[in-house]
């Protein structure tokens, strides 16, 4: 059985776990666009092939660079592909589509470092997430989710507005803030950043939080400043609150495709980040973008934002989103 059957009956509505099952809704309805651009080509693509040849082969790897996957990823699975249907003698093209969709699984689960969702929280003391990415990527929104989710399981969140650069960003995290009863630390206008997380390590520590979320500024012009705020943001953090940050997110937007993976590359370069949360996978028709930077960077992808509701940031699932951009494509 291949690995799309295998989802298919996994997530089929029939006697799936209710919890499962709005899970995975979010998912169909949130990578309808992608789907869309992937799955019906690939439905179109077997449809006009009976056998498969090296044009065959060339559309598919075109479709892969087009969902975003990345050329080099792109090209590697269609190498393998081409390797293995010879080897094996293969030709019909469902065949190859479910080897492919197979590949696209192993080199998720097997780039990098270990899959993991939820935060780790410490036994002992707050835990604190840092957030960055460029600005408009989704920072304070995701931010505002995760502090419902955190709530909602439980855990006593404060949250830090250190994005104080911008005009209104402080004033959007505040009504977020508001709206789910969640503590915040705000500092004045134009107030170093540091001095606002200072302020919320002390106040999280003091009051026994269990998480600290930090927002942070966006700008990205020059990699020196952003070094030296990441860094000062963190240094202080850690002074107040044993090896924090902890947990370290990048926000990448997924309508930005390929720029995304430069971006992510531009963090890594001066952030130690435990994990990306893509944002906006319902905007976009290029759902490969998780692929490619997970092939590119080794980090893992935490969660994954379907939608503008609080439940539409869900944690990120390879099984899910496989089967979210592959639904209704031939068996
Ligand atoms: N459709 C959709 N919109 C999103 C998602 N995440 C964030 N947004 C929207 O993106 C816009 C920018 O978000 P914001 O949090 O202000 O970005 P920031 O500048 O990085 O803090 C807002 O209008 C959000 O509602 C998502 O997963 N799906
Ligand atoms: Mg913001």
């Amino acid at each position: 059985m291949g690995l799309f059957s295998f989802l298919k009956n996994k997530f089929s509505k029939k006697g799936a776990p209710e919890q499962e099952k709005t899970s995975v809704e979010v998912y169909e309805k949130g990578m309808a666009k992608s789907r869309k651009a992937f799955a019906s080509r690939l439905d179109d693509l077997s449809k006009r092939y009976g056998k498969v040849n090296a044009e065959y082969f060339e559309e598919l790897e075109q479709i892969l660079i087009e969902s975003d996957v990345g050329v080099e990823l792109s090209i590697r699975l269609i190498e393998n592909l081409l390797d293995q249907a010879r080897k094996e003698k293969l030709t019909e093209p469902k065949q190859i589509n479910d080897l492919l969709v197979d590949a696209m699984f192993v080199d998720y689960a097997t780039s990098g470092e270990a899959i993991q969702n939820e935060i780790a929280f410490r036994e002992n003391g707050p835990t604190v997430l840092l957030v960055c990415g460029v600005n408009g990527v989704g920072k304070t929104t995701s931010i505002a989710k995760l502090a419902y989710r955190y709530q909602k399981q439980g855990k006593k969140v404060l949250l830090a507005a250190g994005d104080t650069f911008r005009a209104g960003a402080v004033e959007q995290l505040k009504v977020w803030a508001d709206r789910l009863k969640c503590e915040i630390v705000v500092g004045k206008p134009e107030e170093d950043p540091a001095s606002v997380a200072y302020q919320a390590a002390v106040k999280a520590k003091q009051s026994n939080y269990d998480l600290l979320i930090v927002d942070t500024a966006g700008r990205l012009q020059t990699k020196n400043n952003l070094m030296a705020e990441l860094g000062k943001i963190s240094r202080v953090l850690g002074k107040e609150i044993e090896d924090a940050p902890h947990e370290a997110f990048l926000i990448i937007d997924a309508t930005t495709g390929q720029n995304g993976v430069l971006q992510a590359k531009a963090f890594k370069e001066v952030t130690s980040l435990t994990g990306i949360v893509i944002t906006k996978m319902d905007g976009t028709s290029k759902g490969g973008i998780i692929l490619s930077i997970r092939d590119e960077l080794g980090l893992p992808v935490r969660f994954i934002g379907l939608g503008e509701k609080m439940e539409d940031l869900q944690e990120f699932d390879l099984d899910k989103y496989l089967y979210g951009l592959l639904l209704g494509s031939a068996e």
